[in-house]
């Protein structure tokens, strides 16, 4: 008899650039799957389904209107992102959302926030990223929506995006722990404060370890805790991965990046995660895609050291 998987994962591919400032994150999805993630999933006792594509409007390339570049196709493939979440998630699967520029974490986290009010849980969402990814229009040079999923989630942002999900805002700012923070713009380094966001920036990662930062991004999970990992690839060093739109250099070391993935593995309450900003135009030979199918099979339980089995 083959034993029960682990985990039942779904894979769902998000090929667009529409909210970023460099295109090429459109290619994120199968430089994941040359990378072979599926099958090194699948080697950890992983059952994977790859669902393929989704689809939505192509990038416009226009500066932004009203603060804001590329709004409706931005809300396209949000909504299209929302709806797959959703629906793996109402079947007891776990969704794996390959990236994609990070704008697509309102539809991704707003599906989630959803499934966890209808199935009472509760929700812990840990960002890992250079960025806080928390401007507004009011504080954005760019326009590029990439910049304000967070905002968006936390209810601040234009209508269309604020309210994917039917409830606004999707997530209370509590829930949130931000890690690898190094860029953050003027105007939004106030809003953070102001909306009490927990971020353990890289001082915080510098001054107390990764180590102990995991201890308290994790801190209070409890049985009932459903566990949203949403990964922007720039949160890594640029020295270890060159292939995103963004690098700012003083990012998290290989082995800090594993540590982090080990101990989110370690509390088993992981139940969603995006990938998000891989930039595959940017990268040398695919080793950044290499590097997320790396870090993805700690967050699934693989230990670089050795450890008696659980
Ligand atoms: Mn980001």
């Amino acid at each position: 008899m083959q034993p029960e998987p682990l985990h039942r994962v779904s894979l769902i591919g998000a090929p667009t650039d529409v909210g970023a400032g460099t295109r090429g994150a459109s290619m994120g999805p199968e430089a994941m799957r040359v990378a072979d993630l599926q099958a090194t999933l699948e080697s950890h006792g992983v059952e994977v389904l790859d669902r393929g594509n989704l689809t939505g409007p192509s990038n416009p390339w226009q500066p932004p209107v009203e603060g804001y570049r590329h709004l409706d196709q931005v809300v396209a493939w949000n909504q299209a992102v929302h709806d797959a979440v959703h629906a793996e998630l109402a079947q007891g699967r776990m969704p794996i959302l390959l990236g994609g520029d990070h704008c697509l974490a309102i539809g991704s986290i707003s599906a989630v926030a959803r499934h966890c009010r209808e199935a009472g849980k509760r929700l812990r969402v840990l960002w890992l990223d250079a960025h806080a990814d928390f401007n507004t229009s009011l504080l954005t040079p760019s326009g590029n929506i990439h910049g304000m999923p967070v905002a968006c989630l936390c209810g601040h942002g234009p209508q269309e995006l604020v309210e994917i999900g039917g409830h606004a805002p999707a997530l209370n700012p509590k829930w949130v722990r931000q890690i690898g923070i190094r860029s953050v713009d003027p105007g939004e380094k106030r809003f953070v404060h102001e909306m009490g966001l927990e971020v353990f920036d890289m001082r915080f990662i510098d001054e107390m370890g990764m180590r102990h930062t995991m201890e308290l991004a994790l801190a209070t999970l409890d049985a009932n805790t459903h566990l949203h990992v949403s990964f922007d690839v720039d949160f890594l060093d640029p020295e270890i991965a060159p292939g995103v739109g963004t690098t700012i250099p003083g990012g998290p070391t290989y082995r800090e990046a594993q540590l982090c993935m080990e101990m989110i593995a370690d509390t088993g309450r992981l139940a969603s995660l995006d990938v998000m900003e891989l930039n595959p135009a940017l990268d040398l030979r695919n080793k950044t895609a290499a590097l997320a199918v790396d870090l993805i099979e700690s967050l699934f339980g693989k230990s670089t050291l050795m450890r008696a089995p659980r």
